[in-house]
């Protein structure tokens, strides 16, 4: 039984404020931190702003805050739900109290909050890690699977203040044996990234965008992809290394076409086909297994169509938004193979989850996303563990917000280890790891 529900305003990793929760039940305090994006989907639940000027530029959760310690806190504790059995329940209600479609109200930072505290709760309650709880509440079976981490080591688009329109190029360990081993190899890249970075363009241009990746001052995807060749070699892991690229399209769409000098002084602009053949050519030339939000969310046709020649991961982030609704129009369209999960684009655990079991019954993988703005809170690794998703994005391998995700799941699989459970890195097969 929840006794007591507290809400806070807190830092995410960009300095700007977040919402931190603390629920409490007889086996002492939960807490959750709110993560938050930058390229962000048009139908992604709404996030609560105060939106006065003066104070955070605009950004301040204040309303949020109250509305979990004057609205649903005490509407919660009165219900009297069993955090160990009720999380679906939680958040039906709170979905209820909310009454928009979209969360907007009550602000879907404020609702997740309460919802990831009461699954820290629920697991505590119940005397068990919070993978596993999430992982009963999922309804997944076998072996626990570690995933495969796909590591953001060079930042573009709106998370930089470079030229690169791509905004994400990411590293992923498939050769690895095990989670430690893959950090480690991601961890000797990203360093070694970093002396080649300086041998080409200085030592100036080796500062780190939103995800903690370099944003050194390069342009084209080719040039990232050959900055990330160059190092994976030179660490001597050329073949156990693949890289995976969200470029983020919906951030420079414009009227139909895809403006890749959207950074820059002059226009470069590529029609959808023309950018379907880009990728194409990418993914020939290079090791690249995934590909995340090639176009727009406003662009599914373009979707559709590259999906029918794509043979690698083709994953709906903007498209999608965690959304069952979106989720369904998207697979009557044919637009894609694969399901961005971020807990806060929907704004409650259940349906996330809800999410992630209809995009395995489409037959679709799952790739579980951290947010650009991050916060200490390292809920997602639990969640990845316990959907069994076999890979998951936290970021490059550096910093407090993103390293949290990667030390916890090292301490899960140390965990798992110790205690004889069955498990098993997903490696190769990273998008369907039920197959392992
Ligand atoms: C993305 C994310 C996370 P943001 O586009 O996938 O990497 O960025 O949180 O800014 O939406
Ligand atoms: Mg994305």
């Amino acid at each position: 039984m929840i006794t007591a529900v507290r809400a806070s305003q807190r830092l995410d990793s960009r300095g700007n404020p977040t919402i931190q929760v603390d629920v409490k039940t007889s086996k002492g305090w939960f807490r959750s931190l709110v993560p938050s994006g930058a390229s962000t989907g048009l139908h992604e639940a709404v996030e609560l702003r105060d939106k006065i000027k003066s104070v955070y530029g605009g950004k301040g959760v204040e309303t949020a805050v109250k509305n979990v310690q004057d609205v649903i806190g005490p509407a919660l504790i009165e219900k009297g739900f069993d955090v160990r059995t009720q999380l679906k329940e939680i958040d039906q209600f709170m979905r209820k109290l909310d009454g928009t479609p979209n969360k907007a109200r009550l602000g879907a930072n404020a609702i997740l909050g309460v919802s990831m505290a009461c699954a820290r709760a629920g697991a505590a309650e119940k005397g068990v890690p919070l993978y596993e709880f999430l992982r009963g509440e999922a309804g997944v079976e076998g072996p626990f699977v570690l995933p495969v981490p796909f590591l953001n080591v060079l930042n573009g688009g709106v998370h930089s203040g470079n030229k690169m329109a791509f905004q994400e190029f990411m590293i992923a360990p498939v050769g690895a044996t095990s989670f430690e081993e893959s950090i480690r190899i991601g961890c000797e890249v990203y360093h070694r990234l970093k002396e080649v970075i300086t041998a080409k363009h200085g030592p100036t241009a080796t500062g780190v965008g939103d995800e903690e990746g370099f944003a050194p001052p390069i342009v084209l995807p080719q040039q990232a992809l050959d900055l990330l060749e160059t190092a994976v070699a030179d660490c001597g892991y050329t073949g156990k290394v693949k890289f995976a690229i969200d470029p983020a399209s919906s951030e420079f769409f414009r009227d139909g076409l895809y403006d890749l000098g959207f950074k820059q002084e002059t226009r470069n602009v590529l029609t959808p086909p023309g950018l379907g053949e880009l990728y194409h050519q990418l993914i020939y030339q290079y090791p690249v297994v995934l590909l995340e939000d090639p176009f727009a969310e406003e662009d599914g046709d373009s979707w559709t169509e590259f999906n029918k020649t794509c043979k690698i991961e083709l994953v709906g982030d903007d498209l999608l938004v965690t959304n069952v609704e979106r989720l369904r129009i998207a697979r009557e369209k044919k637009a894609c193979n694969s399901m961005l999960l971020k807990v806060n684009q929907i704004g409650t655990v259940s349906e996330a989850i809800a999410a992630a079991n209809l995009a395995t019954s489409f037959g679709w993988s799952i790739f579980v996303s951290h947010r650009s703005g991050e916060t200490t809170d390292d809920f997602i690794a639990d969640l990845t563990v316990g959907l069994g998703t076999g890979h998951l994005k936290s970021g490059a391998p550096c910093r407090g917000e993103r390293t949290a995700k990667y030390n916890r799941l090292m301490d899960i699989e140390s965990e798992l280890k110790a205690t004889g459970k069955p498990y098993q890195y997903a490696g190769e097969n990273f998008r369907f790891p039920q197959n392992l």
